[in-house]
């Protein structure tokens, strides 16, 4: 009897501790790692990579949309396979869950289309990452050739 109240308080517990730590989306549960833009000239596209970390796996969040302010226009982008050749697209959002997406060279990544001006290595750029529960987050991606 005793132990079967201890179990049950056990669980409780337990289920609060996940509750706690599986709570929203906010700036300081999320985490941007190895920022990084593409070399490239002025009049060309680029691609931004980084891999996107939530505190918890089990929280999610929703990447609506990305600005910059070298470049006209700025999409999330894809790669689909179209008869064995990737092709980039367009794509709405990029929804984060199990704890992280990855962009990176041949799938997800964000892309600067229309730069104004030079993006040299070495050099960092600013790019907002705006989040559906986050919020606005200012990131500085650091301009470097990213490891395929
Ligand atoms: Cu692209």
């Amino acid at each position: 009897m005793k132990a079967k109240f201890l179990i049950t308080a056990l669980f409780f517990t337990t289920t609060l501790v996940m509750a706690d730590c599986c709570s929203e989306s906010t700036q300081k549960n999320i985490h941007i790692e190895q920022p990084l833009v593409r070399p490239a000239q002025v009049g060309t596209n680029t691609g931004a990579y980084m891999k996107i970390k939530l505190d918890c796996m089990k929280a999610t969040d929703t990447l609506l949309s990305a600005e910059c302010n070298v470049c006209e226009r700025v999409e999330l982008h894809d790669h689909i396979n179209d008869n064995g050749i990737m092709r980039m697209r367009p794509i709405h959002n990029v929804i984060i869950k199990d704890g992280e997406v990855n962009f990176k060279p041949g799938g997800l990544h964000i892309m600067l289309m229309g730069l104004k001006r030079d993006l040299k290595e070495g050099e960092t750029l600013k790019i907002r990452l705006n989040f559906e529960k986050a919020g606005a987050i200012d990131i500085n991606y650091t301009i470097k050739n990213p490891v395929a």
